[in-house]
């Protein structure tokens, strides 16, 4: 039984907890802590989880980390983690700079070998897998384009409009990456006229991602639609189309939306490090690359421009 630990028990932590004690197995949760000490308390107590007072105490008290606090905390909890020698798996982002990122990718490689995986759940979602499978089966051609809509319900007050790029088209960066294994090589982000419900925001944004192979990917973020949570995909390719399917083509959240996803996620991962030691889901080097197309994304929303993701050599820990 892997004895796991959770860096924060916000939203997504609490549902890992769930999904790890009733739903998944080959794992439970030993230790938890929050910077929230009564909010640690309540959700660890309620698995008999021991309330550390910090996230190195988790560490030093399991086999294998989540980290699911605040994206600008991650950084710490991941290297702390890497330097015992433990998996771990961090919640998007993997760090919010890619500066950061290079600093995980880089203690990784020191440590020799794979430890660390990024919680990009789309990846194990049955709709794209599907996807994937047949786009790379030839069935439509050579794929040409791809046409994503990311749509939220709504969103919370301190949501700002970045973060329709660092914290929701995030997912996209990731998925394109996968679903046609190119870096993307610059992107281009559209204000059109701006919803009224967003309160100030600059809602939707139109996001022009251009891959290293000259696939073109567009990716329209709506955080106030109100129908409903509502993620789209379609592939344009030199024979015909392929359009993301799914039991739900409308959610209400995310959590309804993912929910398979996040149990094969962290079932897979499990199943992985019990086995291995080592995780083999979306990599260090997958969150450094997201990291990066975020941050060209940002300048982009500020100054109009089509701005260049530069990335740095990739290491050969993360070239299979
Ligand atoms: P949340 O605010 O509900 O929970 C985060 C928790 O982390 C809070 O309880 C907070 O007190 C705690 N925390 C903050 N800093 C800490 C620190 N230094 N040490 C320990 N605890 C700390 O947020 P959330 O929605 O659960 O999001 C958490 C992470 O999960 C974010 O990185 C977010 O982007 C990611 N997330 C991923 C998905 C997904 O679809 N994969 C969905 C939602 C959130
Ligand atoms: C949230 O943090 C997520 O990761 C969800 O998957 C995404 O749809 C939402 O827009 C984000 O705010």
């Amino acid at each position: 039984m892997l004895r796991v630990g959770v860096v924060g028990t916000g939203m997504i932590g609490q549902d890992h907890i769930r999904r790890l004690t009733s739903v998944l197995s080959g794992a439970r949760v030993v230790a938890v802590t929050d910077v929230d000490t009564t909010l640690a308390a309540r959700v660890g107590g309620a698995v008999g989880a021991v309330v550390h007072p910090t996230g190195e105490d988790v560490i030093a008290a399991c086999d294998a980390v989540l980290v699911c606090s605040w994206g600008p905390s991650h950084e710490q909890y991941v290297l702390a983690a890497v330097a015992a020698g433990k998996p771990v798996f961090c919640e998007k982002p993997l760090a919010t700079t890619a500066s950061a990122c290079r600093r995980i990718v880089d203690a990784e490689v020191f440590h020799g070998s794979r430890l660390v995986q990024v919680g990009f759940m789309r990846r194990f979602d049955d709709a794209y897998r599907k996807l994937r499978n047949e786009a790379g089966g030839g069935a439509i051609g050579a794929p040409l384009l791809m046409h994503c809509a990311h749509r939220n319900r709504d969103v919370p007050a301190y949501y700002r409009t970045e973060m329709a790029i660092v914290d929701t088209a995030v997912h996209e960066f990731d998925m394109v990456r996968w679903m046609f294994g190119e870096d993307i090589v610059a992107i281009r982000v559209l204000v059109p006229r701006s919803n009224r419900n967003g309160h100030g925001l600059q809602d939707p944004l139109l996001i022009i991602l251009e891959l290293a192979n000259g696939i073109l990917v567009d990716v329209e973020t709506s955080v106030n639609i109100r129908y409903g949570y509502d993620i789209r995909g379609e592939i344009v390719g030199e024979n015909g189309t392929l359009t993301l399917g799914g039991p739900v083509p409308v959610s209400v959240t995310w959590q309804d939306r993912f929910a398979d996803a996040y149990d094969t996620e962290l079932q897979e991962w499990i199943d992985a490090v019990a086995a291995s030691g080592q995780p083999n889901g979306p990599t260090a080097w997958d969150g450094y690359a997201a990291t990066a197309v975020c941050e060209a994304g940002v300048q982009s929303l500020r100054t109009g421009e089509r701005v260049e993701v530069v990335l740095a050599s990739r290491p050969s820990l993360f070239l299979s």
